[in-house]
């Protein structure tokens, strides 16, 4: 099968690089807000996990990392929404702090917000099985993550769209498309 989509996927992960620093990654999945407010040695923060379950929660690019986090054991994102500048290469981290052994979740950012989409490279992924990360060949993908189960973090390093609009993201393991879904808006 042609697999082109698959593979400049697979490379952008191989060429991943963590930006700045490796520590970087993890100040961010504290809270991007607070690192404007603080250089550093501030531990004023509560800590990655907040209440407000079904409450809308965004992420924003800073020092061009995004990192998402499923929210509790649910299949949903966390972060239902981020912001990015376009044509502008960023890494996007996913810390999966589930529990649950069954919460295992990617993140497949496509280049499109139509539910049809959504459904197609979920059910997609669905078939193209663990050997394939549950990530289907279809040119709607921009890049994904690799798979992750509870308690690892992987990420994606890739260059955001140049066109400014909306795009989604969605979790392609099985049964997990149709509720875990956010949306990345890319603005100027
Ligand atoms: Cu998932």
């Amino acid at each position: 099968m042609g697999d082109s989509t698959k593979s400049d996927n697979t490379q952008s992960v191989t060429r991943r690089r963590f930006l700045r620093s490796l520590g970087m990654a993890g100040a961010v999945g504290a809270g991007a807000s607070l690192l404007a407010a603080c250089g550093g040695g501030s531990d004023s923060s509560s800590g990655s996990s907040s209440g407000g379950s079904g409450e809308t929660s965004g992420s924003s690019v800073s020092d061009g990392t995004v990192t998402l986090h499923p929210q509790g054991n649910q299949m949903k994102y966390k972060e239902t929404e981020f912001t990015v500048p376009p044509g502008e290469e960023i890494e996007l981290v996913f810390e999966n702090t589930a529990t649950s052994p069954s919460m295992q979740h990617n993140v497949v950012i496509l280049n499109s917000t139509e539910d049809a989409v959504f459904q197609r490279v979920g059910q997609a992924g669905a078939k193209a099985g663990a050997d394939n990360d549950y990530v289907p060949d279809d040119d709607a993908i921009i890049a994904h993550t690799p798979m992750s189960g509870p308690g690892e973090t992987v990420s994606v390093t890739f260059t955001t769209p140049e066109e400014t609009g909306d795009y989604g993201y969605v979790c392609t393991y099985p049964g997990h498309w149709s509720t875990m879904r956010g949306t990345m808006r890319v603005r100027s």
